[in-house]
């Protein structure tokens, strides 16, 4: 399947050099507009909207199973058709706008092809290393993280490249902070004290795992490994803090950085949980909105390991559906992230 998917998704990439060029006139506007510049297609006036299509938009990617998702992953050339596109904007960028931006870094990852790192953020114990195993597992030969029922068993960032130049990026994951709850504000007052320290101890680490997580999605150095895609990874079954979950998906979104919101262990609860978990999700997503090149949170529902609830075993599942969708968010205008200012804007 590989090599069916390959010339799938290459045959989508080879559109006429007249549409290119349309196109990229139209790319080259963010890097004006934008303080960042869109990776999204989103317009800002309909007439370029109907005019334009990005050649990842041509077909989006879809997979039949794990196995085909993976052969695609396993492809190391699978991005150059890519690089190629990517090169092509910044020809046109060079000619229209050369004076006023720096676009070294943004060769260098079109020509490279990569790496194009996509970090898996959330709460320790969300599942952000179990999907980077079910991810990477038979792609590279031996994915170095550790699964931890209990507590956070990644102490740093484990950086896991696949085949095809995508970089998995599993972190350590936090704490969600929480204020002091009812029952808590009954409890003595060297009690209170206490939870009030190891609130506000949390809250500064929340608040610069985000700062952090904000200079990834801005970064313009590709040697400073900065985040391409963002998963951010809440297990269902979890109690979810939605002002949290929004300032969390705000970062990558503002960032205009392609941002995916994984609900994982879905069999862990059932359908009347799923659906108030898809309610309070869409509510998030709604709040978070679009950033101001046009992303909006894309949200996938996943299994990442089987299980056996009762006597029911549940196999991995949504991991096909991940894959394409992370694939059919990265576009080849990603590499205008990587422009700087310079020249004229510097
Ligand atoms: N079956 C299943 N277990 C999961 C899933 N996600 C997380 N878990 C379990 O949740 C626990 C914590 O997962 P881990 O990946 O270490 O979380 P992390 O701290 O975010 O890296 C482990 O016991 C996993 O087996 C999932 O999608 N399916
Ligand atoms: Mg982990």
């Amino acid at each position: 399947m590989g090599r069916a998917m390959r010339g799938s998704i290459q045959a989508r990439l080879l559109l006429p050099g007249a549409l290119i060029a349309a196109f990229s006139l139209y790319l080259v506007s963010p890097l004006v507009f934008c303080q960042k510049p869109s990776l999204s297609l989103r317009s800002r006036s309909p007439v370029s909207r109907a005019a334009v299509k990005s050649p990842w938009d041509e077909v989006a990617v879809s997979f039949r199973s794990l196995d085909d998702a993976k052969a695609t992953l396993a492809d190391p050339e699978l991005f150059s058709t890519w690089g190629a596109r990517a090169n092509e904007m910044l020809d046109l960028a060079d000619t229209l706008h050369g004076s006023m931006f720096d676009l070294s870094s943004a060769r260098q990852v079109a020509t490279d092809l990569g790496p194009i790192h996509i970090y898996l953020v959330g709460e320790s114990g969300a599942g952000k290393s179990t999907l980077t195993l079910a991810l990477g597992d038979g792609l590279v030969s031996e994915v170095p993280v550790k699964i931890s029922a209990a507590q956070a068993a990644t102490m740093n960032n484990t950086f896991v490249p696949l085949p095809c130049g995508l970089v998995l990026v599993d972190t350590p994951g936090y704490r969600i902070p929480m204020g002091l709850t009812d029952e808590d504000e009954k409890k003595t007052l060297p009690e209170r004290m206490m939870l009030r320290y190891m609130y506000s101890r949390q809250l500064a680490r929340w608040q610069h795992n985000l700062r952090q997580l904000g200079r990834l999605v801005k970064e313009t150095d590709p040697s400073k490994r900065p985040a391409s895609a963002v998963m951010y990874v809440h297990r269902a079954g979890t109690r979810m803090v939605p002002d949290r979950l929004k300032e969390a998906l705000s970062v990558p979104i503002k960032g205009s950085v392609p941002t995916f919101l994984v609900i994982s262990d879905i069999n862990a609860v059932d359908d009347r949980d799923i659906a108030e978990i898809r309610q309070v999700v869409s509510e998030v997503v709604e709040d978070v909105g679009s950033s101001p090149c046009g992303h909006r949170v894309q949200v996938l529902e996943v299994n990442s390991a089987s299980k056996q609830v009762q006597d029911v075993n549940f196999r991995a599942s949504g991991l096909a559906e991940l894959v394409a969708g992370l694939l059919n968010a990265l576009r080849p205008r990603d590499v205008l992230q990587f422009v700087r200012r310079g020249g004229l804007l510097r």
